[in-house]
């Protein structure tokens, strides 16, 4: 299959890439960069010094039978975009090309309008291009849990069946974000529905809950190919940060009670779950949302867990109860489905303890490379 991956220099989409690649598709990516940028202007780094991405894929493409094509270009600049998917005519685009971080996106008005305008006018820009090059394509749009919140009732996947006074009709999940970042995504996801009815597009928008791991198996031991892992209070995500602060020996920053739950899920199975997306197209005109996460846990279920596999280690840890930084539910009801990727056929991994050994021993390695003060959380939802 014919496959542009946007976004593919980050944390998921460099891996989605020699994924897609190792399996013989014909991958296509692109990346602005933007990510770094961030980076350097908030002084935080990946755990592990990365090749640019172009000598990346070359090393890749020396030992690989289909050969990834890489352009730089960015979602905001319409007209290059439209060139590219003329030219390349792609059938699955898998949107990855996304400001990823809610702290960041609170952070102050500069940082909020910066998030919105390059997710929402990115995904426009796409919408648009899409429909006047490849209105049959497959557009894979990675969304996040965050968008629907913590509400009082399940969560279903993106669809909500409701009747009111007498009258039924099937409507978008009523959704209550917990940042800027993730309210971005959900008018991401009302325009990619919208496309859906007037342009008859097919869509699979991805919930995704909150990503773990260093490694996929393309990646394997080969330090050069590594993906964009981080651990900061900006790009890393919490089990990412507990297991960084585990190998270091420091206490765990639990945010507030650490009673608040969310969904995760295994960087392999991020990989797993677009797999299965991509060979199961959704119908023409047909929007479609798979909640993407395999386990749910509080933070201190995490935390508990972290603390044991450690304890295997020698590394004597604690968990640090801190004043939460964001404001969000603590003690709040949590029962999302994910049946649509379970039915598909995902297998999951289980984050056990093996796992988080495996995991700190890794991250070990590199703790000269760690920014200690980027642990600490200094960014505050309420000024
Ligand atoms: N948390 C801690 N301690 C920490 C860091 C976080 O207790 O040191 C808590 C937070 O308070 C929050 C939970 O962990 O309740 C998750 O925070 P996170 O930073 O791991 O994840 P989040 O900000 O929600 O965002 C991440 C990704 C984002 C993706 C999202 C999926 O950065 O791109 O959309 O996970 S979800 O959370 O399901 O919306």
């Amino acid at each position: 299959m014919k496959i542009l991956i946007l976004g593919g220099d980050g944390y998921l989409g460099w891996p989605t890439s020699l994924y897609l690649s190792a399996r013989e598709h014909d991958v296509y990516v692109l990346d602005n960069f933007v990510k770094k940028k961030i980076e350097l202007e908030n002084g935080v780094k990946n755990l592990i010094q990365q090749l640019p991405l172009p000598e990346r894929i070359k090393l890749w493409n020396q030992n690989n039978k289909s050969k990834i094509k890489f352009f730089a270009c960015d979602l905001l600049n319409h007209r290059l975009l439209y060139e590219l998917l003329e030219e390349i005519k792609p059938e699955t685009i898998i949107h990855y090309a996304e400001q990823p971080s809610a702290p960041y996106s609170m952070k102050g008005r500069e940082a909020c309008i910066f998030t919105q305008h390059n997710n929402v006018i990115g995904n426009l820009n796409l919408l648009f291009g899409m429909k006047k090059y490849c209105p049959d394509a497959h557009l894979i749009k990675l969304g996040t849990m965050g968008e629907y919140g913590t509400p009082n009732i399940d969560i279903e996947e993106g669809w909500l069946d409701i009747e009111h006074n007498g009258r039924k009709d099937r409507l978008l999940y009523p959704k209550k974000p917990g940042s800027f970042y993730h309210l971005s995504k959900v008018h991401d996801s009302n325009n990619i529905e919208f496309a859906c009815r007037i342009w008859n597009f097919r869509c699979t928008d991805l919930n995704q809950g909150v990503v773990y791991g260093l490694n996929t198996e393309e990646i394997g031991s080969e330090e050069r190919l590594a993906t964009s892992f981080h651990y900061d209070e900006i790009f890393g995500t919490v089990i990412n940060r507990f297991v960084t602060q585990a190998s270091l020996g420091m206490d765990l920053t639990v945010y507030g009670e650490g009673t608040q739950k969310r969904g995760y899920l295994n960087i392999n199975d991020t990989m797993r779950c677009v797999e299965l997306s991509l060979l199961n197209p959704p119908k023409l005109g047909e929007f479609r949302v798979f909640n993407q996460y395999t386990e749910t846990f509080s933070i201190n279920d995490i935390s508990n867990k972290v603390i044991e596999a450690s304890k295997e280690l020698k590394i004597d840890v604690k968990a640090k109860k801190i004043e939460n930084p964001r404001i969000e539910q603590q003690n709040h009801y949590y029962n999302p489905t994910n049946k649509s990727l379970i039915e598909l056929g995902l297998k999951y991994i289980k984050l056990d303890k093996i796992l988080l050994i495996d995991l700190i021993k890794k991250i070990k390695k590199f703790s000269n490379n760690i920014l200690i003060d980027t642990l600490n959380p200094k960014i505050k939802w309420k000024k």
